[in-house]
This record gives C-alpha cells, structure tokens and sequence, in this order.
C-alpha cells in the first residue's frame, strides 16, 4: 500500500527481445500489486487466464486462478463444436458454469470464439455455400445473444489468415463462401450483443513485418474505413524458440492501435524455462504497457500441466502451482508500470461528477477518491475510516448501469446477483483503532455514466 511507484523506468534489460524500449514514466504514486491483477489494474488494464471447465473442482487450480486473474477465457467451451454440436441444437452447460465462476468473482469474460475454420461441429464441416453461411450467421447471432451482457469482448473470428508469405486469407469451408464472410459474423455480432467489443483474434501476427500481420492489419483498416463494427485486435502470441517474441512487438501494437481499436494479448504462452523465458514474457508485458489501447493480457492456461503444450512448461505457474521466475518478471514489470503514450482522449471532455462524496454510517465511515480516468473507465479509492476502535468492517460500493467494476484491489470482493453492488472485506484482519484508516481501489467501466458510487461502511 505504501511502496511508491517509480516515477521514472529506464529499460534495462540487456539481452531481453524488447530490448530498446525505454519508458518514461509520468504516472502519480501507486501502491505496488502484490498479484498480477492488482497490478495489472494499476494502469486500467486487465490481467486474465483461459480456464478450463473440467478443472474448477481442482482448489489448487481455482485458487491461483481466483487469486491472479480477473478475466476469464473459455479455453474450448464456447467454440462451436462444444455450443453447437448437432445444427440448431444448443450446448451452454460447460460455457455456463465458467460465466458463472467468473461473475461469482467478481471476474470479466472474453468469449471465444464465434466462428472459426477449426473445431467446428460435424455437421458444419460438410456444409458449403449460402447453407454454410447462414449456418455461421445463425450460429454467431445465436451464442452471442445466450451471453448478451456477459462478455467484455468476443473473439467474433478466429485465425482467418493464412501463415506464410502471402499475406491473404487462409482457405476454409467459410472463406469459400466469399470474402465478406468475417464482416458479416462481426455485423451479427454487434447486432446480437452491442455491449461486447467485437475483436478478430490470430496468431502469427506478433512480428510487424511479416506477411499475416499486415494482412490483418489491411483488413482491419479497411474495416475501419467502411464502418464495419470491429473493436479489437487480439494477438494469441503462442511463442517459442522457433517463434520468439519479436523485437518489434510495440511497433506492431502500437500500428493496430493507431487504427482506432484496442489491442489484446489473448493466449500468452512462451515454452521455455528460467531467466530466459522470464525476460521473454517481460518484454511482452512492457511491450502492452508501452501502448495506451492494450488493455490487457490473458495467459492461456494457469499451470503448466494445464497448458496444451505442458511438455514446454510455457506458463507462469509450475504443475504444482508454484510461482515461476516468468510470474515474479511479469508481477514486476506490471508494477513498473507503463504507457508512454498518451490515453486516448475522449470526444467530448470527460464531465466531472457532481454527485458529492458520499459518507456511511456506523462506527466507521468510507469515503470515495478519484484516481485515473480514461475514454471508458475510472479507477477509484475509498478510504474506510474507524471512528471507534473496530474488530472488522465491510464497505459496499453501488455503482449504476450501465458502469462495472471490472477490477479491484486491496481487498476481498462479492458481489450482488445484479453485479452493480460489490461488497468489500478486508483481505486480512479488519482491525482498526478509532482515527485509523485504510483503503481499497477498484476500477469502474462506465460506458458513459460518470457518476460516482455510492457507498455504505459498516463495522463489526
Ligand atoms: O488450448 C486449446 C486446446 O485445449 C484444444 O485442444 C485446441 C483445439 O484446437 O485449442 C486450444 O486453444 C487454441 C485456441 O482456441 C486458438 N488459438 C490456438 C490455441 C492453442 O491451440
């Protein structure tokens, strides 16, 4: 809580792919995280993992996953294959239950992904033409109108580019329905769920000079230019050695996000092991910082017996969940901070809430503060006063549609069946002597309502 964010980091990591990078800092005082996503919610970016359903009985998993991350991925259960397995005919159960662990915890949802050439069900394999197509549309219009609300932001199209030097579209039973096959699932997207920001996602597109990635970043503008909805850019960045994290990863983050969309990290794993693969996923941390539109990275998988390639140990925790050098260099780097370039600016300046501030009762009192504020979110501290000597308290924070507090820090949150009113314990002991305060932070999405929460402390 008290640790002082450095006000300024000079890059000095010798040897590391990013190297170069050097990043001033312009950011007040902050309290360092002690876990990725209080970090990561420092600069209002998210910190999330792909989770699979069959493992939320194991506790082990679930309590690193709880604990580190605050956005969550299906890793295979809203893929069409699993949500529809014969034509028409819907499959939510496993989907379903990790929506709901998420939303339980206070956690934000990708979806993934709604129209792919791969893992799709049987009887879409052999279809073609315009019953292919409307096939794909009724099934993007389907899955994304069951989730409506729900999700920040979904993989509408997955993986449409082809690897190699040509730089164009990957054949597929759905590019063989023609070229505008990828702006019409976004265009059904948006249609079925305007809430949830529409991101084309792939891999190989992490280098800026290769084929594929100007190929989708053509694409991407070109959408842009004719108004088709498209909000966001994931990059799966899968790496190894034979596909290391490039040199020119902020190049190629920064490009796409001068083209008006956020960018995403949505799948990271680097194989590898020790020093060297912790100063590889640092530079990808502080390659996402160095651009203000990252707004975050998801991880795929929790330990490395949980990944789909376990035998290159590519993630942040060992098999027996123990903390890796890779996690205490992303903790770090996320601490460090970042974002050298400037926020956004909104269009219209943002209002100053007028609401005043407000106060609870009781035998404590919580008081909200202001922190950063961006085009579509705000940070927030309420500082939990003990006007008695307490043994304990806990705040609620009511905040307003269509806002969402998205991430949070220095405490242990629930949260209503709405999802708009958070209640906050402490993470320790509550104890606190009359005069003493303390505080807890979180970060509010506010797709346009600026007005404060409102705030109740009660003590025990
Ligand atoms: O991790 C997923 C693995 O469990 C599945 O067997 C595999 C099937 O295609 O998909 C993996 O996830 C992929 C993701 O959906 C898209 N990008 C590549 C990922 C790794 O293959």
């Amino acid at each position: 809580m008290t640790t002082p964010r450095p006000g300024r980091l000079t890059a000095a990591i010798g040897g590391l792919a990013v190297a170069g990078l050097s990043v001033a800092l312009a950011l007040p005082a902050a309290a360092a995280g002690s876990t990725l996503q209080a970090a990561a919610s420092e600069s209002g970016r998210y910190f999330g993992t792909a989770i699979a359903a069959n493992r939320l009985s194991d506790s082990t998993y679930t309590t690193i996953a709880n604990r580190e991350f605050n956005m969550i991925t299906a890793e295979n259960e809203m893929k069409m294959d699993a949500t529809e397995p014969s034509q028409n005919q819907f499959s939510y159960g496993n989907g379903d239950r990790i929506v709901s662990w998420a939303r339980q915890n206070g956690k934000q949802v990708r979806g993934h992904a709604l129209a792919w050439h791969s893992q799709q069900p049987g009887w879409m394999q052999n279809m073609s033409g315009t019953s292919l197509r409307n096939a794909m549309l009724n099934h993007v219009t389907q899955v994304a109108t069951h989730y409506k609300g729900q999700i920040y932001a979904w993989d509408v199209v997955n993986e449409a580019f082809a690897d190699g030097s040509s730089g164009g579209r990957r054949d597929s039973n759905l590019q063989r329905t023609g070229n505008d096959w990828i702006e019409a699932a976004f265009r059904a997207a948006r249609a079925a769920d305007p809430a949830a920001k529409l991101c084309y996602n792939d891999y190989n597109t992490d280098n800026w000079s290769h084929a594929k990635t100007q190929g989708v970043y053509n694409m991407v503008r070109d959408f842009k230019s004719r108004g088709v909805p498209i909000d966001c850019v994931g990059f799966q960045a899968h790496f190894n050695s034979g596909n290391p994290v490039p040199s020119n990863y902020d190049t190629t983050l920064r490009n796409f996000a001068a083209l008006g969309v956020d960018v995403q990290i949505t799948e990271l794993d680097i194989e590898g092991s020790g020093s060297s693969q912790a100063q590889q996923y640092q530079g990808v941390v502080q390659a996402c910082l160095s651009v203000s539109r990252c707004t975050g990275i998801t991880v795929w998988g929790v330990r490395d017996s949980d990944s789909w390639r376990a035998s290159g140990t590519p993630l942040l925790f060992d098999g027996s969940g123990n903390k890796k050098a890779a996690y205490t260099s992303v903790l770090n780097q996320l601490n460090a901070g970042g974002t050298t370039t400037p926020n956004p600016t909104p269009t219209t300046p943002a209002p100053t809430p007028t609401t005043p501030p407000p106060t609870g009762g009781g035998s404590c009192t919580a008081t909200y503060s202001e922190g950063q504020k961006w085009s579509d979110r705000f940070n927030g501290t309420v500082t939990i006063r003990a006007n008695t000597n307490i043994s304990g308290w806990q705040s609620t924070v009511t905040v307003r549609n269509p806002q969402r507090i998205i991430a949070t820090w220095n405490g242990s949150p629930t949260w209503d069946s709405s999802g708009n009113v958070m209640t906050m314990r402490p993470s320790g002991s509550g104890a606190l002597s009359a005069g003493q305060t303390t505080s807890f932070g979180f970060t509010v999405q506010h797709g346009g309502n600026w007005t404060w929460p409102s705030l109740t402390c009660t003590a025990s």
